[in-house]
């Protein structure tokens, strides 16, 4: 029987040194998105060990936002970089050595997981949820994962990586003629790819970028879109809250570890002193707003119930289904002069969709923090 003939690759850009540049920029783009990552995760539920900073409050939106940008700037660079290196897979012999097979095995965790990653990244981000696990425990996980094979990869890679960028053109063996051609197909195939990656940035972008909103074609939100001017992440109708936020018999009640029960109806609320912070909504999503917000101290609200200096507070909403219901407070946060409940955006009480009555805006707080339709602080 006749082997089967290996396929042939006509191209010269599957070569070494387009997949270098290329696995170069991927280096770069992912690890930036794993850092903020990271960040991201103990942002929206500290660690004991870590204590969330406040200023400068527009931090999480910043790094988040590059987390999103990175994430779909890195889609063009995949997708190149695996068309640069797939005929790699019909090379024979499949492995040459224990190293060689550890390399190879690593590209099925590095590969999948870079793919998973984009992909439930990006659906998260349209707010589709077509699969029955956790997006953010999966997300996470998947992410070491892949860090961890991108590390075996980056070693096994390094010496051909430098080889193949330090190569002059014509060097021996090569006929300059064809290097020369080659390597401005190099350029521009490398020039095309980052133009895709920089045009999809730049149509996604302004979705935290405010300069650049108009232009955000592609975001999945526009920071200036949505009842008083800014998005909505979850209505009151999807929360199950239309009624009960409208309620006139609604009370904002302290209680826990207090001297003094506060049990507040809305008008003795707006009767204390309020006070005007501007900080910005800064979605896990992307997007970010910034706005002008008025309301009470939590801090005021927790020397009034006479609790204790040190006191944890959980911020719970009206919501009785879904996630995101509740959120919590550290002593700083809860001291900060800028952690709020807020009654209203600039001068105008809170949409029904962004928290009315009530809602919880602080510094450097993930937007998922910033609980709606707030009705009781339990003082831990
Ligand atoms: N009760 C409650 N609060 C919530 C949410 C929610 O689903 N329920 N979503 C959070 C998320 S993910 C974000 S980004 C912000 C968005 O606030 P906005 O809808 O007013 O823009 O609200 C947060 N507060
Ligand atoms: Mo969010």
């Amino acid at each position: 029987m006749k082997a089967p003939e290996e396929p042939r690759f006509t191209s010269a850009l599957h070569d070494d040194r387009t997949a270098a540049w290329l696995g170069i920029a991927l280096g770069v783009t992912f690890t930036i998105c794993f850092t903020t990552g990271l960040w991201s995760h103990i942002q929206q539920n500290p660690p004991a060990w870590f204590d969330p900073i406040a200023r400068p409050a527009g931090l999480y939106r910043v790094t988040q936002g590059l987390h999103v940008a990175t994430g779909i700037a890195t889609i063009p660079l995949l997708l190149a970089k695996l068309w640069v290196v797939y005929p790699k897979l019909f090379r024979r012999p499949l492995f040459s050595g224990v190293a060689s097979v550890l390399e190879r095995l690593s590209l099925i965790p590095l590969i999948g997981g870079g793919i998973f990653l984009l992909f439930t990244g990006l659906a998260n981000i349209n707010l589709w949820y077509p699969w029955p696990f956790n997006f953010r425990t999966s997300h996470y996980w998947v992410a070491w994962i892949t860090i961890g094979a991108l590390i075996v990869h980056v070693g096994a890679k390094l010496t051909t990586t430098r080889a193949a960028i330090s190569r002059r053109a014509g060097a021996v063996g090569e006929a300059p003629a064809v290097v020369r051609a080659s390597t401005v197909d190099r350029c521009r195939f490398l020039t095309l790819v980052a133009g895709a990656s920089g045009m999809l940035t730049v149509l996604t972008v302004g979705q935290t970028v405010r300069p650049l909103r108009k232009l955000a074609l592609l975001a999945p939100r526009r920071p200036d879109t949505g009842p008083q001017g800014f998005p909505v992440n979850r209505s009151a109708v999807a929360a199950g809250v239309v009624t009960t936020a409208r309620d006139p018999d609604y009370r904002l009640v302290v209680e826990g570890n207090v001297r003094h029960r506060l049990e507040l109806s809305l008008d003795e609320l707006r009767a204390l002193p309020l006070h005007r912070a501007v900080l910005p909504i800064a979605c896990v999503e992307g997007w970010s707003a910034s706005r002008e917000w008025r309301g009470v101290r939590v801090r005021d609200l927790l020397e009034r119930a006479g609790a204790p200096a040190d006191a944890r507070v959980r911020v719970h909403s009206l919501q009785e289904r879904l996630s995101y219901a509740s959120s919590d407070l550290d002593p700083a946060q809860a001291h900060d002069v800028d952690t709020l409940l807020a009654l209203d955006v600039g001068d105008d009480p809170l949409h029904l969709d962004h928290g009315f009555p009530v809602r919880l805006i602080g510094p450097n707080r993930p937007g998922v923090n910033q609980t709606k339709w707030v009705t009781r602080l339990v003082v831990s």
